[in-house]
């Protein structure tokens, strides 16, 4: 895999550039994080594609350094369920200071994660600290972030609801998913339906005027 070929780029029309622009926009707006699935499944073969949407990812050196593991089997689920509440009842219970819980409240998190078990699939999304055979890998972080980002988005897009949940410490799902030493866990994304009557709360996201500086 080496040399160049030529880059295969759509040119747009101006008009319609907009238009997808917003569209996008709009789309992207309307995803919400969902800490209430249903147990309905879902079609293995849209999961596999929107890994495949995230795999596209740019990476430092083209490493591609992630492994996405795509958890179905009921008993893993309720396994790593198990294992994420240990570490939520001691995250809730007195390891996070009162300042991180006051700002997690208008989220109603506890320690209780049956979405780990109700939620027809988890992907389990690991980091590639190295290749694991005396190769580098660079700007991990970075990468595995962007993946995870196309990852969202594309479940999303194929509609799908999503919650990136990060159980701390995420030790427990090398362990349990027997992913080797050089793989750490990055995020954990239930995926599938929110149940009939699903809430979230109530937020808002910042104008772009208070995001974007144009100079
Ligand atoms: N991991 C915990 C706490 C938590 C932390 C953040 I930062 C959030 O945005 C939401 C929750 C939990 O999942 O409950």
């Amino acid at each position: 895999m080496s040399g160049f070929q030529d880059l295969d780029f759509a040119r747009l029309p101006p008009e319609s550039m907009l238009q997808r622009a917003s569209d996008f926009l709009d789309e992207l707006n309307r995803r919400r994080s969902v800490r209430h699935f249903s147990s309905e499944a879902v079609d293995r073969e849209v999961l596999r594609r929107c890994v495949a949407a995230a795999s596209t990812a740019p990476s430092g050196a083209h490493k591609q350094p992630w492994t996405f593991v795509l958890v179905t089997d009921s008993a893993l689920k309720e396994q790593i369920r198990d294992a994420a509440e240990e570490e939520e009842r001691a995250f809730y219970g007195g390891r996070a200071p009162e300042s991180w819980l006051s700002d997690l409240e208008h989220l109603g998190t506890d320690a209780q994660k049956p979405f780990l078990a109700d939620a027809p699939a988890l992907i389990v999304v690991f980091a590639q600290k190295n290749d694991g055979e005396g190769g580098k890998h660079y700007y991990v972080n970075e990468s595995v972030g962007i993946a995870c980002g196309m990852l969202l988005a594309a479940l999303h897009h194929a509609g799908l609801a999503t919650l990136t949940h990060t159980p701390s410490p995420m030790k427990f799902l090398g362990e349990i998913l027997e992913r080797p030493a050089n793989e750490r866990a990055f995020l954990l994304i239930p995926v599938g339906y929110p149940i009939d009557g699903c809430q979230v709360p109530v937020l808002e996201r910042k104008p772009l005027s208070e995001v974007l500086i144009e100079r």
